[in-house]
């Protein structure tokens, strides 16, 4: 019997702590070994010329989710997966969000029957709460963050907002029960002005969307985020950052102590609101919130990355149809706030990312810590997201000397159409692991639906520092 299953030869590895010429070895699924392999292997791969980085981590997607509007997104578990492995992606956070009537434990069982049934990749689900005084409710999510369903999210806008005191609730029964909670920060209140001052004067196109969510909704929303993590030392984390001023209040919170964690996505990194101006309707394909912003901000977006003020990015994929289906559920004669808001990014994250290190915008450490080990580490997947003995074989096969130019539709989700048409990427994912076993082999989705498993994650540790809310919860407890 050989000693290992696989050994992957000659493969330029990249990890968390090393990019180095090596063979890497899996048993039962695992990485067991790293450097110069002497042993055999059932199979063995000669990876001479390709680059090996860790599976991708997306920990913001929407699948199989009815959106704010009451609009079911594209995918299923089975379509959405299947892109996002496609693309490099072997790990994603779904949403499980709370429904008028349903149970969360109920909401979180039916997720596991579709993923069970459908996904091609590991998945786990953050908890949407928008009603804290449904029956059970509370008790259902202590109860379901015990069970390994550590993260909560949480909007400021969107029609699902929570009060500052309900958000306030939730950060305290996250913190005694070691869940994260996410958010969605825009102030609702600018919004919903802007919006009705630019409908009444005629703005109504995919480009006034971007205006009808203005700056200062996330800065003033991500300020009130920070004093709140502040007040309950409990961490944070802040979805989809697009703004310089949202940078530097993450930046001076982090610098001050807070635990305050922050993500940006490639569509607020590689694309300015010009992407709306497009002719008729076609800017509602790259609609989405907060919308993208300008090439200053791209500029504080990177910095912030680099400098760790940022820790992750994420597609936040959110896939509607350019039809009557999706995007145009209202019809496609309709002002910017009736059409559904969001773009497919599962499968294009990681090669993005990987063109911009190929171009050397970013180094190979930064690829991985973005893309694949800050998110599993802030997250709580364990054993996800590098290339390190012990951890699970979810691993890509990149040939760096290969190029896609991405076309009208050649994603492999349900949505029909890429916002990436036109960018050619340097770098492709040619093969793709999970646990050891191939998903993709040779450009080929080699998978099936149901071969993912969800990813438990254990409850945060409990802090025992001080805190401003203490003082309160001590007196009343
Ligand atoms: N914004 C979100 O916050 N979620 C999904 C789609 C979008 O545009
Ligand atoms: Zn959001
Ligand atoms: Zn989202």
């Amino acid at each position: 019997m050989s000693q290992y299953d696989l050994i992957i030869r000659n493969a330029r590895v990249l990890s968390s702590d090393h990019d180095r010429l090596a063979d890497v070895a899996v048993k039962n699924g695992k990485v067991t070994d790293i450097g110069t392999i002497s042993g055999d292997a059932s199979r063995e791969v000669d990876a001479s010329g390709l680059i090996l980085t860790p599976g991708g981590v997306d920990v913001h997607a929407h699948i199989e989710q009815m959106s704010g509007m009451g609009l079911m997104n594209a995918d299923t578990f089975e379509t959405a997966t299947r892109s996002a492995a496609l693309g490099g992606t072997t790990s994603v956070v779904s949403f499980a969000p709370q429904s008028a009537g349903v149970r969360l434990s109920h909401a979180i069982a039916d997720y596991h029957t579709r993923a069970r049934r459908g996904a091609y990749i590991d998945h786990a689900y953050h908890i949407i709460l928008n009603d804290l005084t449904a029956a059970h409710v509370l008790d259902d999510l202590r109860e379901l963050i015990a069970r390994g369903h550590r993260s909560i999210k949480v909007f400021t806008t969107y029609n699902i907002q929570l009060s500052d005191r309900d958000i306030c609730e939730v950060l305290a029964i996250a913190k005694k029960a070691g869940a994260l909670v996410c958010v969605h920060a825009e102030n609702d209140g600018l919004i919903g002005w802007t919006k009705d001052a630019l409908l009444a004067s005629g703005k109504t196109r995919p480009e006034h969307h971007a205006i009808s969510h203005p700056r200062l909704a996330e800065i003033e929303a991500v300020d009130r985020l920070i004093r709140f993590a502040e007040f309950f030392a409990t961490p944070v984390m802040l979805f989809h950052i697009s703004t310089s001023e949202a940078v530097e209040a993450i930046r001076q919170a982090k610098a001050r102590g807070v635990s305050v964690w922050a993500e940006t996505c490639p569509h607020y990194l590689f694309m300015t609101s010009e992407v709306l101006k497009r002719s008729g309707v076609e800017g509602a394909k790259w609609m989405c919130s907060p919308p993208q912003r300008t090439k200053s901000d791209q500029g504080a977006l990177w910095a912030g990355l680099s400098d760790g003020t940022l820790d992750l990015v994420s597609s936040d994929h959110a896939p509607y149809r350019f039809d009557e289906t999706g995007k145009f559920s209202n019809g496609t004669d309709v002002d910017f706030s009736k059409i559904a808001n969001g773009l497919p990014g599962l499968e294009v994250r990681m090669p993005l990312m990987f063109d911009a290190m190929v171009k050397e915008r970013i180094t190979a450490s930064e690829f991985v810590a973005w893309c694949c080990s800050k998110p599993a580490k802030i997250h709580g997947l364990p054993a996800k997201g590098d290339i390190q003995r012990g951890f699970d074989a979810d691993l890509v096969l990149w040939n760096p000397s290969e190029q896609i130019l991405y076309g009208e539709n050649d994603l492999s989700d349900n949505v029909g159409y890429n916002p990436w048409v036109g960018k050619t990427v340097s770098g492709k994912p040619v093969s793709v692991l999970l646990r050891g076993e191939f998903v993709v082999e040779k450009g080929v989705l080699n998978g099936h639906p149901g071969q993912g498993v969800w990813i438990d994650r254990p409850a945060l540790g409990i802090t025992t520092k001080a805190t401003p809310a203490a003082e309160y919860t001590e007196a009343t407890t």
